[in-house]
């Protein structure tokens, strides 16, 4: 009797992909996220692209692999509320707080968000977390204001770091044309306070933890299958 050998990563991350199909409301445009694991549900998505008109995009990345498999995308101005938005995570805890913005993306993608009814996270379970704050906490800023951000984190027992492009041709630069800093050090136990605080900072653009805009289902890829969190 041979035991199957267990999942990888890439195949948790497919197997939520495609899971996700099942929150797709048939007529309706959907938000999608960003990321590898959003990646696995564009490409399943491209089954049911008969079925929607479309999709609000949360970066160029996702919006060329949506357009390179003839799903339309639209400008979030041009569209009202969305019934639903599916997007990938660093990090979510039992709430549905999330830390995002590994990939660059969480300005786009908190905006998306925010005009969705419903956020469906998709990950695999190595993104689910007790408590918020071992993956360096993403914050898109004006690049001005990046070294008083660093000394505003440290006060508060933060490491904040500059992201660099890879290449090392100097920091990375957002689709909106912003700066990251990827803040270490910090345990999130109040994920809205935190959020909400520090976006109030002068030349915090977005604060990697979606808090205001938490997940209402996650789906969480496990070599048991997909759990559904709500
Ligand atoms: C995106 O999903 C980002 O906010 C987050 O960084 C990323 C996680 O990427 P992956 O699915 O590749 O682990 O929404």
């Amino acid at each position: 009797m041979t035991s199957s050998a267990p999942l990888t990563q890439d195949q948790l991350k497919a197997l939520v992909g495609r899971a996700a199909l099942a929150y797709v409301v048939p007529g309706e445009i959907l938000g999608v996220g960003t990321g590898s694991t959003v990646n696995c549900f564009i490409d399943a998505l491209a089954e049911l692209k008969d079925k929607i008109p479309g999709a609000v995009s949360s970066s160029e990345a996702s919006t060329a692999r949506l357009k390179a498999l003839g799903i339309p995308v639209f400008d979030a101005n041009a569209v009202g509320e969305l019934a639903v938005y599916v997007d990938g995570a660093d990090e979510i805890d039992g709430q549905g707080h999330m830390v995002k913005g590994g990939g660059a993306a969480l300005t786009r993608e908190k905006i998306v968000a925010a005009q969705s009814r419903r956020f469906v996270c998709i990950a695999d379970a190595s993104k689910k977390v007790p408590v918020l704050g071992r993956f360096p906490i993403p914050v898109e800023v004006v690049p001005m204001s990046a070294q008083q951000l660093v000394r505003r984190f440290a006060a508060m027992g933060g490491q904040a770091t500059l992201r660099q492009a890879k290449g090392g041709s100097g920091a990375l630069v957002t689709d909106n044309g912003q700066h990251i800093l990827d803040v270490a050090g910090l345990a999130i136990a109040d994920p809205l306070g935190f959020e909400t605080q520090v976006s109030q900072w002068p030349g915090v653009v977005t604060v990697g933890v979606f808090a205001h805009q938490r997940a209402q289902v996650c789906l969480l890829g496990t070599p048991e299958g997909v759990q559904t969190l709500t």
